[in-house]
């Protein structure tokens, strides 16, 4: 049992009753079908497609394998248009394939990539464009496929935040060539580890499943350089009774972002980025901007919650372009990411999951509305 003075940490995974769970293990200890596309993992690529209101969807291991394999199913080279606010393997999925990001600044408020500044970045050699849709947070989704369009380019959507978010009333996963989830344990919905591609027709969701299980088409049939991306039994299962939750998951976190929301309305200093309009959110993040009229710095008010027991943390410090394997490229300088750079500057992602009792929310804005 928790105490009121226990660590809170940015998230934390919502586990079912543990029996709830053993049926389904003890059938995948009788069939003995542990992965390779056994009928768990069958039954959650179905259930998650009429879910999320997508028709193909190829589950994978993590996120991380599914952008990699997503990259090579396209076959994109050269350079990629994509954002610096992000995780790190955002840009580590085009590194691993021989593809050099190109870093274009995010919108002012938004987070997400800033179409108006995507044209001035396109070369020669540019064959595609990576946007994040940060937090759940939708792209500018019309914008960026105009543009890809008139110059040729795929689009291909790192949506590891946006599992159930909704644009203009269709699934956002709908949006571009192919979309990538990531399912890992701090994420809205999990499978533990694990991830999906979502393809537009059944062909390039064949290719996909083939590219995942080493390009294996059947047993003596090898069609491309594939990879181990599977996901297996355990993981398929996990999601399936993860599924039966995760409308209640998601109203727990909307009542919590709410609660954060108001009480932070007159926090001088401190600004809640606005929920996306015209979409169905999966509040997955809680990000506050720390300006500089709050009376102490950005981290200095991570570090004073830090004392306290409360772990949130600064999703996305440093900048990817940040760091050491890419701060040399061009695209990565300052002057080039002036508000991806402020942002990073600013950001604390507040503890947000379906278990945070209001008690511990009230505890965390305490220290934050403290002078
Ligand atoms: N693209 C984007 C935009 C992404 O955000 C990510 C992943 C990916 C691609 C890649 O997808 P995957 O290959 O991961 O499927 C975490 C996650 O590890 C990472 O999946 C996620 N983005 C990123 C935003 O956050 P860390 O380094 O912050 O994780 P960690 O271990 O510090 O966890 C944060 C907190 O969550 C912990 O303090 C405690 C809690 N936690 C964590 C784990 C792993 C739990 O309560 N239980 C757990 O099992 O990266």
């Amino acid at each position: 049992m928790k105490s009121e003075n226990s660590p809170i940490y940015v998230t934390q995974p919502t586990l079912p009753p543990l029996e709830e769970f053993l049926p389904y293990l003890q059938q995948i200890w009788d069939n003995k079908i542990l992965t390779n596309g056994g009928p768990f993992h069958q039954q959650l690529e179905h259930a998650l497609g009429e879910y999320l209101g997508v028709p193909h969807i190829s589950l994978f291991a993590n996120g991380t394998l599914a952008l990699m394999t997503a990259l090579q199913s396209l076959r994109i080279t050269g350079e990629v248009i994509t954002t610096p606010y992000s995780f790190v393997a955002t840009a580590h999925a085009l590194k691993w394939n021989g593809i050099t990001p190109v870093f274009v600044d995010i919108a002012p408020g938004s987070f997400n990539l800033d179409p108006a500044k995507i044209e001035a970045a396109i070369t020669p050699q540019t064959s595609a464009i990576m946007p994040v849709h940060c937090y759940g947070r939708p792209c500018e989704v019309e914008r960026i496929e105009e543009i890809a369009s008139n110059y040729g380019l795929k689009v291909i959507y790192d949506a590891a935040h946006a599992f159930g978010v909704r644009h203009r009333d269709e699934s956002v996963l709908k949006h571009g060539d192919l979309s990538v989830l990531s399912f890992h344990a701090t994420k809205v919905f999990n499978t533990f580890e694990g991830g999906a591609i979502i393809s537009p027709d059944a062909k390039t969701k064949r290719h996909i499943d083939h590219l995942k299980n080493f390009g294996f088409v059947d047993e003596v049939t090898v069609v491309a350089p594939g990879i181990n991306g599977k996901m297996h039994e355990v993981s398929a299962a996990f999601g399936l009774l993860q599924l039966n939750g995760i409308m209640a998951a998601l109203q727990k976190r909307a009542a919590i972002d709410n609660h954060y929301r108001s009480a932070l309305a007159s926090t001088a200093g401190i600004v809640c980025p606005q929920i996306p309009t015209d979409s169905h959110f999966n509040y997955a993040y809680f990000p506050i901007l720390v300006q500089p009229r709050y009376h102490m710095s950005r981290d200095a008010l991570f570090h004073k919650l830090r004392d306290a027991g409360i772990h949130a943390r600064r999703y996305f410090y440093p900048l990817i372009s940040d760091f050491p394997m890419y701060r040399n490229m061009p695209s990565a300088a300052r002057a080039n990411l002036p508000i991806a750079s402020t942002m990073a500057e600013q950001v604390i992602c507040l503890p947000l999951y379906p278990d945070l009792p209001a008690t511990q929310v009230d505890r965390i804005l305490n220290i934050i509305r403290c002078n």
